[in-house]
């Protein structure tokens, strides 16, 4: 009796906790991911990584087709929604490239809008990445691809700010992290990309998530100066910048992972970090998997280090 006992309660705490270790998506390789809460559930878009191979993308590089979304009300079972865009769907990508890179997703005005950095076919517009949008009526799509990438934007990485006044703010990085105004729209910008102030001038910046806490803008940002990336931030009283740097958010990967890659949620009064490391391929680290830890603010507004949790 004790045994059967014990055996149920074995299955029970590891039904339960096997779900919340990290990374918490194993299923499949996971990178970037983008958390945002919509209808009192947590979303997640990350980009999707695959191993390269003859004809699929560059041996020894980031290889990815599409994108999945993924979603959770307990943050420990997570449901996969499978694929909410594709590369050789859009019409304006580049067929066969394998370049479907960091995306976000932002609900307004009863329409979810996707943003995705990818490579297009007509260079003559714009050479390497640029950013597309696609649209739906539900978190989970079905996501209509826009005909056109954004008119203006050269980079990657794309994050979407919408201020408590309904202004939204378009951002994205190409070396430097750029920020602009976006039309109500959300399909054009509304002013010309500015850089956003004093971050660091050496090494890498990429991959910025903004938000907004108790009337400071944050603009946090993976940094690589020495081998792997850092994430690091700023602070502003404006959206826009100028953004004068505070701090080290998480310290350099302990697995190596040259990547980081980030955002910050709150979510039932608790603020979470979502980021990758890669614990499902030790080693290669473009094939990543997405990971949660909490995060907390000091009186003073500034962020505490957060250190990973292990497996
Ligand atoms: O996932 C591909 C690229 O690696 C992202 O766009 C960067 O932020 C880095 O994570």
């Amino acid at each position: 009796k004790h045994k059967l006992w014990y055996l149920l309660t074995a299955f029970v705490f590891f039904s339960i906790t096997a779900g919340a270790q990290n990374p918490f998506i194993t299923n499949q390789f996971t990178a970037d991911p983008t958390a945002r809460v919509f209808n009192g559930r947590v979303y997640v878009y990350p980009s999707h990584d695959i191993p390269c191979g003859p004809g699929r993308g560059r041996i020894g590089w980031f290889c990815m087709e599409d994108y999945h979304v993924f979603s959770s009300a307990n943050l420990t079972d997570w449901t996969d929604h499978g694929v909410i865009v594709t590369q050789n769907k859009v019409p304006w990508v580049k067929p066969d490239s394998y370049s479907m890179w960091a995306p976000d997703c932002i609900y307004r005005n009863g329409k979810y809008y996707f943003y995705f950095p990818t490579t297009p076919k007509d260079t003559t517009v714009i050479k390497g990445f640029t950013i597309g949008v696609a649209v739906a009526d539900k978190p989970t799509g079905p996501f209509v691809p826009q005909p056109l990438p954004i008119k203006g934007v050269r980079g990657i990485d794309p994050n979407v700010l919408i201020d408590k006044d309904g202004q939204a703010y378009l951002y994205w990085s190409q070396g430097e992290i750029y920020g602009a105004k976006l039309k109500e729209n959300m399909l054009e910008l509304a002013s010309e990309p500015k850089t956003l102030g004093e971050l660091p001038t050496k090494g890498l910046k990429e991959g910025p998530y903004v938000f907004e806490r108790k009337g400071t803008y944050y603009l946090t940002y993976p940094h690589v100066e020495n081998k792997t990336e850092r994430l690091e931030y700023a602070t502003s009283t404006s959206p826009l910048g100028p953004f004068k740097v505070q701090g080290v958010i998480m310290d350099e990967s302990p697995t190596g992972c040259w990547t980081n890659h980030h955002s910050l949620l709150e979510f039932k009064n608790q603020w979470y970090l979502f980021y990758h490391h890669n614990d499902l391929s030790p080693n290669f680290d473009k094939n990543r998997s997405v990971r949660i830890d909490s995060l907390s603010f000091a009186p003073d507004g500034s962020i505490r280090k957060v250190q990973p949790t292990l497996r």
